[in-house]
């Protein structure tokens, strides 16, 4: 989607500033004891999924504010996820929403990323909302709704999420629903729950061999009293009792504030069901900040639990990331190029914690210099790092200052006309 002759142009300019400021840090770390060259091969490797419906832009339950040339369908969403892994080469996958996403023929989708350069990550199921000419409503919940007919719908649906996602190439369905209740006395907890356990068993009879199915829990919204995979309890719960190939998914937004995500991270491994993760940022209510814009440190943290995981060669540990933002002041391609940085910052920041010298001082109970240890990695700027990553890889040494100068979406203006439904939804 990008010039490469642009590019090129662009990253001249900093080119030379950027190996003056890898070679220093370069000196920086080998005096910690750290080749630089390793983690960068580990930064190349790094990779986040972007959300298809992340390339629209967002709103709120008050208002959505389109944006100029924001796409309209499956194919620009594509467009766009090209031009942010053209722009920071860690995001190749994109996981995509059905039916938002849905076409007559998916071989077309598939051949649009191929054209790309794109894959498809996990497959994203949608009874949070009614469908244009559905027989049962999900206003009272789907798969554990009352009505067996509902149930039966939304189990259905789950079934044709995993025959589009064979037909591009996914092989991992993650199912959220929106379920739940705004009245105490509205439902009874157990017997939602045990209703939503049986249609998820038929979905994971449907699954083939070879997927996985990942289970997103969600404090509240759009119930705001009782949810029904309320926090990563129910989750595991719902995960262990399905099976081996089911796992739950942390997505940061989705907890009370200030709740220890890490260490839910850490008991998730422990019993080897952690799915992976949705990345994104919150303060208060909201699920679907940028990541890192506000808790970076958080985000390190769970990197470092990830990072020990891969160390103590944790079983059944294959964790998928993605990203999972809605955008409604930015222009998503920026937010999206700019949040797998972040994560990927967070991931080469934990590399650098050195595990011997932290388990030494947990044994030794000693918190300060445990904590002084964490910090010291945490507050490496790894920045030359990660361009050099992208650099190397044939991306922007600054993407968003690079994307910036293209005018991406004055370029489409007339190709993309604002439209009424962007498939995106609120997200
Ligand atoms: C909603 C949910 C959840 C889910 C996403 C896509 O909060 O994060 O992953 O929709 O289905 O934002
Ligand atoms: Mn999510
Ligand atoms: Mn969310």
């Amino acid at each position: 989607m990008i010039d490469k002759s642009k590019l090129a142009e662009a990253n001249a300019a900093h080119a030379d500033n950027l190996q003056h400021d890898y070679d220093a840090l370069g000196a920086h770390l080998a005096r910690r004891g750290v080749d630089i060259a390793d983690v960068l091969e580990k930064a190349c490797e790094f990779a986040v999924a972007v959300p298809s419906w992340g390339a629209g832009t967002g709103g709120t339950r008050f208002a959505r504010f389109p944006g100029k040339s924001e796409p309209r369908n499956i194919f620009e969403k594509l467009e766009d996820c090209a031009v942010i892994n053209d722009l920071v080469c860690i995001t190749g996958e994109v996981s995509p929403h059905f039916p938002w996403d849905v076409v007559e023929d998916m071989g077309e989708v598939k051949a649009a990323a191929d054209s790309h350069g794109l894959t498809f990550g996990p497959v994203n199921s949608n009874t949070f909302q009614d469908q244009v000419g559905q027989a049962h409503s999900y206003k009272y919940g789907s798969l554990s709704h009352s009505d067996k007919s509902t149930r039966d719908q939304a189990v259905a649906h789950n079934i044709d999420c995993i025959e589009w996602g064979k037909a591009i190439g996914s092989d991992v369905l993650t199912v959220w629903v929106g379920d739940g209740s705004n009245f105490a006395g509205q439902s009874n907890f157990t017997r939602q729950f045990e209703r939503y356990l049986t249609s998820m068993e038929d979905i994971y009879k449907a699954l083939p061999g070879d997927w996985r199915m990942f289970i997103e829990h969600k404090m509240f919204e759009p119930s705001f009293y009782s949810t029904v995979i309320q926090d990563w309890g129910s989750n595991i719960l719902a995960a262990q009792h399905l099976g081996d190939r089911c796992f739950s998914l942390v997505d940061l937004g989705h907890h009370a504030p200030n709740v220890n995500i890490e260490m839910i991270v850490a008991r998730l491994i422990q019993f080897e069901k952690l799915a992976g993760f949705h990345f994104n940022d919150s303060k208060y209510g909201d699920d679907d900040l940028d990541s890192g814009s506000l808790h970076p440190f958080q985000q390190f943290l769970i990197f470092n639990e990830l990072i020990d995981a891969e160390h103590r060669g944790a079983k059944n540990f294959r964790p998928e990331y993605m990203l999972d933002q809605s955008h409604n002041m930015t222009d998503p391609i920026e937010s999206l190029a700019t949040s797998a940085v972040a994560v990927q910052r967070s991931y080469v920041q934990a590399l650098l914690i050195n595990r011997t010298e932290l388990e030494g001082y947990q044994d030794d109970n000693d918190a300060m210099m445990a904590s002084q240890c964490l910090k010291r990695a945490y507050q490496t700027d790894v920045t030359p790092i990660l361009s050099m990553a992208r650099f190397k890889a044939g991306g922007a040494i600054d993407p968003v200052g690079f994307y910036r100068s293209l005018n991406y979406r004055d370029t489409l203006e007339t190709k993309r006309p604002a439209s009424a439904n962007p498939s995106s939804g609120i997200v």
